[in-house]
């Protein structure tokens, strides 16, 4: 397949001002009638091409005239003598055969499409770019009785009934847009509808459609639409545009959701909730998905990307902004760790691995490869770097400058960095290099106290990447502050440091005593920091740094440190000082729940893996479990009083501090269950038994199910009588199963495989079973390199119906740099077997092809 790449990037040759569809729907068979407008683009005699994929053409008129068609690689080729014309295309397309989930489709009845990234091109010719910007005119007509709601959108204009039963729908959306934003819904739906004010008086209808049985969960979702409506209103003077916003939640979908102009479509399991079916962090993620869809609309929808490289304008930013969202919403302290605690397990690994890349990348085979937790969250940690050296106040100029000078335009992250320029004044030369260099950098650090004054010594390096051997140094912003050593106050304020050299010192001042070094406080920059540290001096920030994500991150710090220690050394692990920390988070008068738990994890296996050169991950799993269990036993005591006091979360409440009970209850259930199998499942039993909500319920349910014991196995069939037909608590059934980290649970993934509600054609269910079990180290690499067997069968299984979706799974076979050489030669020979595979996608053609570097 041709590399795509971001310099070649040419203007339009033709523009498409105008587009009118009519779409004649039918599962099997559904003929879509398109007439574009269409304008030549600057002074050229080339011809105008459409892209096209899977569309049986059935008439091609210029100006009314039919035409012969012609085609070139794939494309419709259409030679216009004049500088405008109109085409007309009828084509017929079969959306129940389409398993690729990317075009016009049908999901459990009801018709849907995803169009994002080159998905229009499955329903009709067109030139599938994201800076050809139309304005769209839709009719949509179907069966009554099978499809009586129709949605397209923008606002509806009329509908009425049509012959043969049947009945249409027209819709008209004001604001050109790339068609990529292109939806339309077809389907038995039950509306949820609810109203917004806007800022200026507007009064907007909001609508939630769902299947009729499903209409009790989406509350939830309601709540939060309007909270984000207010929130954009509030912290970005962003208002909404069109008279309704609409939102549809299908089961079969790839991404998360979609922000389709005014009719969001979403994965059912970011609309669908309640305490009794959803865990606490289903439901705060369904909040945050509804408000990052909804935020698109102006970053992303009204300002749009030029080309794809761009894609981390609109979802770096967008994912900064729902970010935000989160924290004022809940515990910012809490949201920060779990940002963080996702870009550490999803974005470190990807900028340490074979598939490093660039916020803004420079080249691909396969867009879809791209929607990366590199362009997403380290993107959204780009933007908050900007903010932090801004200020927030500067920063808010900067958007409105970017929103106003490019409302309606298809623009590049160079337009964005700019408007911040121009905005607040400050020279961001060097900080754009956080937009081309790949890697996360390691910042080295050293605090020298003397008599003459306190001195931080700061070095930096970014590792190569593939592609990238030489790189240079670039402005890391580093929230620093000084913790005196005997006071344990803050002995020097916190201060912005701006790292840009290779190597800088900093000049604190004079402290009056020893001090200890809270740094990269907040995660103020995406960076791994190797701090020389003094005796005690970690231990004393987990026990009390005055930023409560640097003190987390010193227990980390302090966990990681030991355990690595002993993973390296092969002896017992020096659990002192993590006992003691854990201890002392326990019986903490002062720190809320929800902190408590997020402090007493002990990183996960990925990440040690990640630490090492070439790990065994039996051993690395085996000195985890050591730890935990020498936690579970040494304070069996404080865990058990903090499980009982964490029990009185009332189950009826979705506040920060009843969550936050909840997490500790699940923690340190899990930990009680480490020290002392025995009371871990009778704990475990109580707890599912009468458990009133999912997150007591899964929590239980994973610690009986880690224990294995003959409860696990009722537990288990239980939670499938009672939940059969809830397809996203299935989800969760073969999820926890799945995780279980142990060598032998290949055998029960296999046996997941053949139960009658896996398929592989629904991407939820095939991220809940392979997903999870690649995810869970212990078990995914056994040594005899069945697991890896395993996920190659599944992934080319996969990609025979749903490429995007198969793709997903190829990164952790990637990883295999990491590991020790006998397992590594194993995952390197499970990609080769992906690779001889006949008839392979480009997605999983280019990750597994990279992978093996
Ligand atoms: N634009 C694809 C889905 C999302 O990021 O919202
Ligand atoms: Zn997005």
């Amino acid at each position: 397949p041709p590399v795509i790449r971001r310099e070649d990037y040419r203007a339009p040759d033709w523009l498409v001002p105008e587009v009118e569809l009519a779409f004649d729907l039918d599962p099997a068979r559904t003929i879509v009638r398109a007439r574009l407008s269409v304008t030549r683009n600057g002074e050229h005699d080339r011809p105008l091409r459409l892209d096209g994929e899977e569309l049986e053409l059935l008439a091609l008129r210029v100006d009314g005239e039919a035409r012969e068609a012609r085609f070139e690689d794939g494309r419709l080729v259409v030679d216009l003598p004049g500088s405008s014309a109109v085409i007309e295309t009828d084509v017929a397309i079969a959306p129940e055969k389409n398993s690729q989930l990317m075009g016009l489709y049908a999901s459990g009845g009801i018709l849907c499409t995803q169009c994002e990234a080159e998905g229009f091109r499955r329903i009709t010719y067109f030139a599938d770019r994201p800076d050809v910007l139309s304005r769209y005119r839709v009719r949509l007509e179907a069966d009554k009785a099978r499809f009586p709601v129709l949605l397209a959108n923008g606002n509806p204009i009329e509908q009425g009934d049509a012959a043969d039963g049947r009945h249409f729908a027209l819709w008209e959306d004001p604001f050109p847009k790339p068609c990529y934003l292109f939806a339309l819904v077809a389907g038995d739906l039950q509306c949820n509808r609810d109203s917004f004010t806007t800022m200026s008086g507007r009064e907007v209808e909001l609508g939630i459609w769902v299947r009729e049985a499903d209409l009790s969960k989406t509350a939830l979702a309601m709540q939060a639409l309007k909270d984000s409506f207010a929130w954009d209103e509030r912290t970005y003077g962003r208002e909404y545009d069109l008279d309704r916003f609409n939102i549809v939640a299908v089961s079969d979908f790839n991404f998360g959701a979609m922000e389709n102009k005014g009719l969001n479509i979403f994965n059912t399991r970011y609309v669908l909730a309640d305490p009794e079916t959803a865990t606490d962090g289903d439901i705060d993620a369904v909040a945050a998905v509804v408000a990052h869809e909804y935020f698109h609309n102006w970053s992303g929808n009204r300002v749009t990307c030029r080309d794809w490289f761009q894609l981390s304008l609109k979802e770096g930013l967008t994912v900064f902004r729902d970010q935000g969202f989160s924290e004022d919403m809940g515990s910012a302290a809490v949201q920060r760790i779990d940002q963080v605690r996702t870009l550490r397990a999803a974005q470190f690994p990807e900028d340490a691995g074979p598939l490093a890349h660039p916020i803004r990348p420079d080249s691909y085979l396969e867009i879809a490869n791209f929607y990366t937790a590199t362009v997403y969250n380290k993107g959204a940690e780009v933007i908050r770097m900007m903010r932090t050296i801004l200020g927030p106040e500067a920063y808010r100029k900067g958007t409105d400058l970017y929103f106003e000078r490019h409302d309606g335009q298809a623009v590049t992250c160079e337009d964005f960095v700019r408007a911040m320029e121009d905005a607040s004044g400050v020279d961001l030369k060097q900080f754009r290099l956080w937009y081309s260099q790949a890697g996360t950098p390691t910042v080295q650090a050293r605090l020298e106290q003397d008599g003459e004054g306190t001195t931080l010594h700061l070095a930096q390096q970014v590792p190569p990447t593939p592609g990238q051997s030489d790189k240079q140094p670039m402005v890391i912003p580093l929230r620093v502050a000084l913790i005196g050593a005997e006071s344990g106050r803050e002995v020097a304020a916190e201060q912005l440091v701006l790292l840009t050299e290779g190597e800088q010192t900093v000049d604190l001042g004079t402290v009056g005593e020893p001090a200890f070094l809270s740094i990269n406080r907040g995660f103020s920059a995406p960076v791994l920091v190797d701090a020389v540290r003094k005796p005690g001096e970690i231990e004393a920030l987990a026990a009390g740094d005055s930023d409560s994500f640097a003190r987390f991150e010193a227990g980390q710090e302090l966990m990681t440190r030991d355990m690595l220690a002993a993973i390296r050394n092969g002896g017992a692990v020096e659990v002192e000082a993590i006992v003691a920390a854990v201890g002392a988070t326990l019986r903490s008068q002062s720190l809320d729940p929800a902190f408590k738990a997020d402090a007493i994890a002990l990183p996960g296996e990925s990440l040690l893996i990640e630490k090492l050169d070439a790990a065994d991950p039996a051993r690395v799993h085996e000195v985890r479990e050591e730890v935990r269990r020498a936690i579970g036993t040494r304070l069996g005591e404080d865990l058990q009083r903090a499980y009982t006091a964490a029990s009185a979360a009332d189950p009826t409440s979705l506040s920060g501090a009843d969550k936050g009970l909840r997490r500790l209850r699940a923690a340190t259930l899990a930990l009680i269950a480490a020290g002392d199998a025995k009371l871990g499942a009778s704990l475990g039993q109580q707890q599912y038994e009468a458990a009133r909500t999912m997150t007591e319920r899964q929590s239980a349910l994973m610690v009986l199910a880690m224990l294995g014991t003959d409860a696990s196995g009722k537990a288990l069939d239980d939670f499938f009588t009672r939940f059969e037909d809830d397809p996203l608590v299935i989800d969760k059934w073969f999820a926890v199963q799945a995780s279980v980290p142990d060598e032998s649970n290949l055998h029960v993934v296999e046996a997941l495989q053949q139960h009658p509600a896996f398929t592989l054609a629904n991407p939820n269910r095939l991220r809940a079973l392979a997903g999870s079990f690649a995810g869970t180290p212990s078990a995914f690499h056994r040594a005899d390199g069945k697991g890896y067997d395993w996920l190659a069968e599944v992934i080319v299984a996969a990609d025979k119906l749903n490429p995007q979706t198969a793709a997903r799974f190829v990164a952790p076979l990637g990883r295999w740099r990491k590991i020790e050489p006998g397992r590594a030669a194993r995952m390197r020979a499970a990609l080769q077997r992906i690779l001889a595979e006949p008839g392979l996608s480009k997605d999983v053609f280019e990750l597994a092809s990279k992978s093996l570097g």
